[in-house]
């Protein structure tokens, strides 16, 4: 018996959700080690995947509109750390008009040292390696007098938290800032079936690794033994949720032991895991969202391509 003192959260988190009874569940946050980190980005290059690409665009074509919307003496503050072409563009953007100081919040201290060093030319980057909304208390208490606020979540994170989490987040988010301080909120919308499937089940299978890489971790981190090739990477879209969910399909009825977490699992064959699920939206449902978060909507960008809206949502 390991002395729970020592045992880690993610130990903590595999036990709870592998032993729940309806439904196995891994918590989504763990399928970002510097594997699963580096295999979404390579889903983030994929032809099926167009979100990434479609949160860039727009942020492309709207970066001088929302930038016209917003005060002049600005912090941009942002949860996780962007390093690619979207946070780039308001960065540049942003630095034609003022001496831009830009924070970065993010638990990994890898993903915070990449960011710093890809942007820092650009500007002042102050990273911070902490939860979101401590990261957000901290920049805030940082704040000159008259400056604003603006907090990027960008890329439908959003979407990888439950409807009613996702508002208590925002809403959180919002108790942070001051009025006329601003969130920018990237938002998946819904969109034909067929064209989520392949974008979570893409037929290179980097989706595939990136969702088995979370039993690899297990076995790294926590001295598990699952056998990954008697999983599989299934998908399920729920057209009423609006949610498409990424599950490990047992292959066989198994027994798995996680020494580190002081636990030994058995699998029916054909029992899954659900390991995210990622919310799809209507532009109303974001309005709806922001309004129940204390938020007012200033702004909807679309890229009707593949569907994506970045959302501007100002503090009243
Ligand atoms: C990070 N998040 C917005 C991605 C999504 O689309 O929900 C994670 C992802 N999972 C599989 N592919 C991408």
């Amino acid at each position: 018996m390991f002395a729970s003192a020592l045992e880690t959260q993610f130990a903590r988190d595999v036990r709870a959700g592998l032993t729940q009874l309806e439904q196995k569940t891994l918590p989504c946050r763990y399928l970002y080690d510097n594997i699963g980190s580096a295999l979404f980005e390579a889903i983030t290059f994929l032809p099926e995947y167009g979100l990434t690409r479609a949160d860039a665009r727009v942020i492309e074509a709207h970066a001088d509109d929302l930038l016209d919307t917003l005060a002049s003496d600005l912090m941009i503050a942002e949860l996780g750390s962007g390093s690619g072409a979207k946070t780039r563009t308001i960065l540049e953007r942003a630095r034609l008009r003022q001496d831009v100081v830009y924070y970065p919040i993010d638990v990994s201290a890898t993903a915070l040292a990449r960011c710093a060093q890809d942007l820092r030319s650009l500007c002042r980057v102050h990273p911070l390696e902490m939860s979101y909304l401590d990261g957000l208390r901290e920049v805030a208490s940082r704040r000159a007098p008259g400056q604003r606020m603006l907090v990027l979540f960008l890329g439908s994170t959003i979407g990888n938290f439950e409807p009613d989490a996702a508002i208590e987040f925002v809403d959180s988010v919002r108790q942070s800032l001051a009025p006329g301080d601003a969130l920018l909120l990237g938002t998946d919308l819904v969109k034909p079936t067929a064209r989520l499937l392949d974008a979570y089940d893409d037929p290179t299978g980097v989706t595939a690794a990136f969702n088995l890489n979370l039993l690899g971790r297990i076995n790294r981190e926590l001295d598990g033994d699952f056998d990954l090739r008697q999983f599989a990477h299934v998908i399920r879209y729920h057209e009423e949720a609006q949610r498409i969910e990424m599950h490990l399909r047992s292959r066989v009825y198994q027994i798995v032991s996680i020494r580190k977490a002081d636990l030994i699992v058995d699998f029916a064959a054909g029992e899954t895991i659900c390991t995210e699920a990622c919310h799809k939206f209507y532009l109303e449902q974001v309005e709806t969202m922001a309004g129940a978060a204390g938020f007012r909507l200033e702004q909807q960008w679309v890229d009707e391509e593949w569907g994506f809206a970045e959302n501007l949502l100002v503090c009243p």
